[in-house]
């Protein structure tokens, strides 16, 4: 059952002892505000430094660090498209968020996933609509994967509603 390995939770991601936590970045993978300002400020400085090195990362694609300071072991940098009205392929670049980040953590073997709302905050895609997309990527990906559990973490009210529903649909 893929259900089982899907859990809600109520959270600031910085404090999960995860494998990974993913980050909603810019493209220029050097830090910001939101969840990835949260990120670099409980990581430290030594995750600036090795973003420094990877040289930024298109949208809709993912890159790996170490965790640093943060009780999770590897932060999965993704960058999430901003919403331009839903024309801009911004639904297929957020599921592209999700797919690469769950293909990079089955190379580095990690089985234990924390994610954010990705673009749902400042880039402004709707919770709702980010909701289905993220719940359907996190069921292939678990049903690829029977040793992968899942966190989709709801740092306000709406999110957790629009992932209840999501859920619910089918
Ligand atoms: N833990 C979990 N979720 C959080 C946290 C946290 N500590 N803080 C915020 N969220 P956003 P985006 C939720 O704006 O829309 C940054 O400046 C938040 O409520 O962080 O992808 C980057 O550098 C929302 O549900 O990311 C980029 O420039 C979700 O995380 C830009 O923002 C995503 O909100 C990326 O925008």
């Amino acid at each position: 059952m893929t259900e089982e390995r899907i859990e809600l939770l109520d959270s600031d991601i910085t404090t999960l002892k995860v494998d990974a936590i993913v980050n909603a970045a810019n493209n220029s993978l050097l830090g910001g505000g939101g969840v990835d300002g949260a990120i670099h400020r409980a990581a430290g400085p030594e995750l600036l430094a090795e973003c420094f090195g990877l040289g930024g990362c298109p949208t809709g694609k993912a890159k790996i660090t170490k965790g640093y300071r943060l009780p999770a072991r590897f932060v999965l940098h993704t960058v999430g498209p901003v919403w331009h009205g839903g024309d801009h392929s911004e639904a297929e670049l957020l599921a592209a968020c999700y797919r690469n980040c769950f293909a990079l953590a089955a190379r580095q073997h990690l089985t234990t996933l924390a994610l954010p709302a990705i673009s749902t905050g400042v880039y402004g895609f709707p919770k709702e609509a980010a909701a289905i997309i993220a719940v359907r990527e996190t069921r292939a990906a678990l049903a690829a994967r029977p040793e992968l559990k899942v966190i989709l973490v709801c740092f306000n009210e709406e999110t957790r509603r629009a992932y209840e529903e999501a859920l619910n649909r089918s």
